[in-house]
């Protein structure tokens, strides 16, 4: 059995677990990320695609922002649309800042670039990873691959692992609570090889249901539809995707996405989700480990980020000598915040997607809850601030 020492052992190298690794490197703490996969499928996962201007400033002040500021889209506002009428909420204007549309693998590239960079442990395809005696002061990681096992000792553990890791569940039955909500829809998504023929991303609800008009880049286009929470994607011919696109995103301007080659096509299940406290012992989970959002909001990757923002802090001042004080109010800290995102994702999803057998009252409620939004200025400043993102204390 090899054995190896770090102060944090982090289980999972996506955006929080990679985030963290080069935040604790920047305060002079040690750490050694494991992730179950290899390096190429964390960097070519597509999955979110929006950053809030917390999240942009954090990669920034990391220095980590160099190919964001680049390549990074800024959008200084959205369009949400009903029935082919879209109407704009100007984020600058009502807020002042703006978001980044950047991908999630890119942001996941440039991090795992960097700690390569600065000499960071990263170790991909771990195979069996398990945690253990983090209710003691000498946690310990066990990685089991091909007949070996190598034994981490670590005086913390960050979970970083998604919502399908191993962490959470490490703890014991009834230590943790888990609020919990599922949405009777999922999201068929798609990237297409097409140059955005808007500047700014439309959400749009239609009598056939929700739709999105999103991007990646000037030459790719993302685009997303409500459809069912077990719709089976062979189901769904290029010709059929583009024909549903088309009709729920139609608008009365004449406005229509640009068709392209679809370069990859999945569905996504629709759920909100909260475990309670995120911390047990010396054990922390932050990210997808710790809560799942629908993506209505556009908030996980950017709940990831302030997650491993608080934890940072609160392991600098651990390691710098100022005791444990804010790492024992890390859960509170975060959940403060992360229910205020949970309630705006909630919130977005609702407004924006037909319920099947829905009573006609809260269809006529929900029409005039977006046609509202989309004539008050206070009800769009609402939007607004939480979109571009809630400031972190
Ligand atoms: P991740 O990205 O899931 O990373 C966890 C990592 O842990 C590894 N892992 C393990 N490693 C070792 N041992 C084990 N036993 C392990 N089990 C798992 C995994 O392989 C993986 O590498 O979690 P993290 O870092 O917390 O990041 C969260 C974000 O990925 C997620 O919240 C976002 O993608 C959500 N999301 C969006 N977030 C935004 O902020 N803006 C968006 O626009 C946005 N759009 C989206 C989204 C998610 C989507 N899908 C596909 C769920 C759009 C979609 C369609
Ligand atoms: C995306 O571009 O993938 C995206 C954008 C906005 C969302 C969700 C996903 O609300």
């Amino acid at each position: 059995m090899a054995q190896y020492k770090t102060q944090v052992g982090i289980v999972g190298a996506g955006p929080a677990g990679l985030m963290l690794s080069h935040l604790l490197r920047l305060k002079g703490i040690h750490s050694i990320v494991l992730e179950a996969k290899s390096r190429l499928y964390c960097e070519e996962r597509v999955r979110a695609g929006v950053l809030e201007y917390t999240s942009v400033k954090m990669l920034q002040d990391a220095g980590v922002g160099e190919r964001l500021n680049r390549e990074g889209l800024r959008h200084e506002g959205i369009e949400l649309g009903l029935n082919g009428v879209r109407h704009r909420i100007p984020f600058v204007d009502l807020t002042g800042k703006c978001v980044t549309v950047y991908g999630q693998q890119e942001v996941v590239k440039d991090l795992i670039a960097r700690r390569l960079a600065d000499g960071g442990d990263l170790r991909f395809e771990c195979g069996e990873i398990s945690v253990e005696a983090f209710t003691t002061n000498r946690p310990r990681i066990f990685v089991r691959r091909e007949g070996s096992t190598d034994e981490i000792h670590c005086d913390y553990i960050a979970g970083c692992d998604g919502f399908h890791g191993i962490c959470r569940n490490a703890c014991p039955e009834g230590a943790l609570t888990i609020y919990e909500r599922t949405y009777p829809f999922a999201w068929l998504g798609i990237l297409a090889e097409a140059a955005p023929s808007r500047e700014e991303l439309v959400y749009m609800l239609h009598q056939r249901g929700f739709a999105l008009y999103s991007m990646r880049s000037p030459r790719v286009t993302r685009l997303y539809l409500q459809c069912a929470p077990d719709e089976s994607i062979e189901q769904w011919s290029d010709d059929r995707i583009w024909h549903e696109l088309q009709t729920r995103l139609h608008c009365s301007d004449g406005w229509r996405p640009a068709e392209g080659r679809i370069l990859q096509k999945s569905v996504t299940g629709m759920r909100s989700f909260v475990v309670e406290p995120l911390q047990f012992g010396r054990l922390f989970l932050a990210g997808d480990a710790a809560h799942i959002v629908p993506p209505t909001g556009a908030k996980g990757m950017n709940l990831a980020f302030a997650d491993v923002h608080y934890l940072a802090e609160a392991l600098g001042v651990r390691f710098g000598g100022g005791g444990t004080g804010y790492l024992e109010r890390y859960s509170e800290t975060c959940l403060s915040r992360i229910w205020k995102v949970q309630r705006f994702s909630w919130w977005m999803t609702t407004l924006l997607h037909r319920f099947e057998n829905e009573a006609a009252f809260d269809h006529k409620r929900q029409i005039a809850e977006l046609e509202y939004v989309m004539s008050s200025r206070a009800a769009a400043t609402s939007l607004a601030e939480n979109y571009v993102g809630l400031p972190l204390d």
